[in-house]
């Protein structure tokens, strides 16, 4: 049992509320947020940060990267992908991310034959997921073709790639492992990835009928001008002209929109995924987040590639890159008076969730709360009205001590009740991946 002081809802702060948890002593807090879902994952790149920070020969790119994570993938199996990804999900845990939408696409052996169990790659992230205690989406991805043009696969991503119907039969095949704190969704990895029929065959399947869709979509410039070039249209407005857009998509990063498309992604109601450290680290641009959340649009944040795994982090860097780009500061509060730290919260958790096809809250109760060490001196003389602009934007030392998922403390006193073993595993797999 838990007494918080100030729980932040959807309507505001709520004071003094009893929170109920299994496996933990009982203990006062004067700061209580929900935990926030992470709706961008590729698990497996946990295990690559920083090794892609390398000058190579030519120009440094998005694309340069992509070979680099190439190689790295062709080497993880079932077993390594399990190890990484339950250290990923107690480093999420640990700094205030309770859910996460894994969007999943290393599904084959690493010469692109199916696993004997075609599933075994997706059940290494159930799995996962499962010993750590963090909420997942599991979105298994559809990837087909090399580009725009149609092209086979490359040798590399013979992997990821799967037809219609043995994406159908995976999907199909998941549905007994749902539980209240496992969801699936779909995920068709790029326009570049997938083309038009294979994307209607998938909307039009009875598995599609409810549930997240999770999409790739204008990262980088060259990604437009492709489709430009080759559709006729830019990604985001070929995407509206072709599906039926709505709150049930997640359009990932969206870095690259003209007005016609920010205005159509803000009116659909689907949410925009966004991923700021790993589209800074690739250089992907800058998301024209005032015009957007002006025209009313749902956002949430996700650390896809993982070169960080931090809220505080991500939102940081949703903040600071439009202040740099626009020489303003308070970006994210549209009203005046209004705390940049709770707005970016706020928001960020209500399209996290949505994107995570978790019902809309009312209230927190329910929800997956973290609690604030209100010990720290970067919360002394905090109030109400400012503990979560001071969790934002002060200093560097993490302030989530305890995290209770699905009823459970899964962090107690900034320790996840498991994480040595977890490293452990962790360490024997990288250890052994960086010999191979
Ligand atoms: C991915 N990641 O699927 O992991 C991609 C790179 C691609 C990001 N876009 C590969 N951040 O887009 O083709
Ligand atoms: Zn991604």
């Amino acid at each position: 049992m838990l007494r918080a002081e100030f729980l932040w809802t959807a309507d505001g702060w709520r004071r003094d509320v009893r929170i109920d948890g299994a496996g933990g002593g009982g203990s006062c807090a004067r700061f209580v947020l929900p935990g926030m879902p992470n709706l961008h994952s590729h698990a497996f790149q946990r295990a690559m940060a920083g090794l892609a920070e390398r000058r190579g020969p030519g120009d440094d790119s998005f694309w340069s990267w992509r070979e680099t994570m190439y190689a790295f993938a062709s080497r993880i199996g079932p077993e390594q992908l399990r190890a990484i990804a339950a250290q990923l999900y107690v480093e999420m845990l640990r700094a205030g991310y309770t859910h996460v939408c894994e969007f999943h696409y290393l599904h084959n052996a690493p010469d692109g034959s199916p696993y004997a169990d075609p599933a075994a790659m997706s059940l290494a992230i159930v799995e996962a997921a499962r010993e750590a205690g963090i909420g997942l989406t599991l979105l298994p991805v559809l990837y087909m073709t090399g580009g725009f043009d149609g092209r086979p696969l490359s040798e590399r991503q013979r992997r990821f790639g799967l037809s219609v119907e043995s994406y159908l039969r995976l999907l199909e095949g998941l549905a007994p492992h749902r539980s209240p704190t496992m969801q699936a969704g779909i995920a068709l990895h790029s326009l570049r990835a997938v083309p038009e029929a294979a994307m209607q065959a998938v909307l039009d399947a009875p598995v599609a009928r409810e549930g997240a869709i999770h999409i790739h979509v204008a990262e980088q410039i060259g990604e437009v001008q492709d489709c430009l070039g080759i559709r006729g249209a830019r990604p985001v407005q070929w995407l509206f002209e072709h599906a039926s857009v709505d709150a049930r998509w997640c359009l990932v990063h969206a870095t690259h929109l003209d007005d016609a498309e920010l205005r159509a992604i803000a009116q659909s109601g689907a949410v925009a995924g966004l991923c700021p450290t790993t589209e800074a680290n690739l250089g992907d641009g800058l998301f024209p987040l005032p015009d957007y959340l002006d025209a009313g649009g749902a956002f949430g944040i996700g650390s896809d590639s993982h070169i960080s795994v931090s809220p505080v982090e991500e939102l940081r860097w949703l903040e600071y890159g439009q202040r740099l780009a626009t020489h303003h500061r308070n970006v994210a509060a549209r009203r005046t008076g209004e705390s940049v730290g709770q707005a970016l919260w706020e928001r960020a958790w209500r399209g996290g969730r949505q994107a995570a096809g978790l019902p809309p809250m009312t209230d927190v109760d329910g929800d997956a709360p973290i609690v604030l060490d209100d010990a720290s001196p970067l919360l002394a003389a905090r109030t109400e009205d400012n503990a979560i602009d001071g969790f934002l934007f002060a200093g560097n030392t993490p302030l989530v001590r305890d995290v209770l998922v699905g009823g459970k403390w899964v962090v107690r006193d900034f320790r996840h009740h498991d994480q040595d073993a977890i490293a452990a595993r962790y360490r024997k797999a990288v250890e052994a991946l960086a010999a191979a």
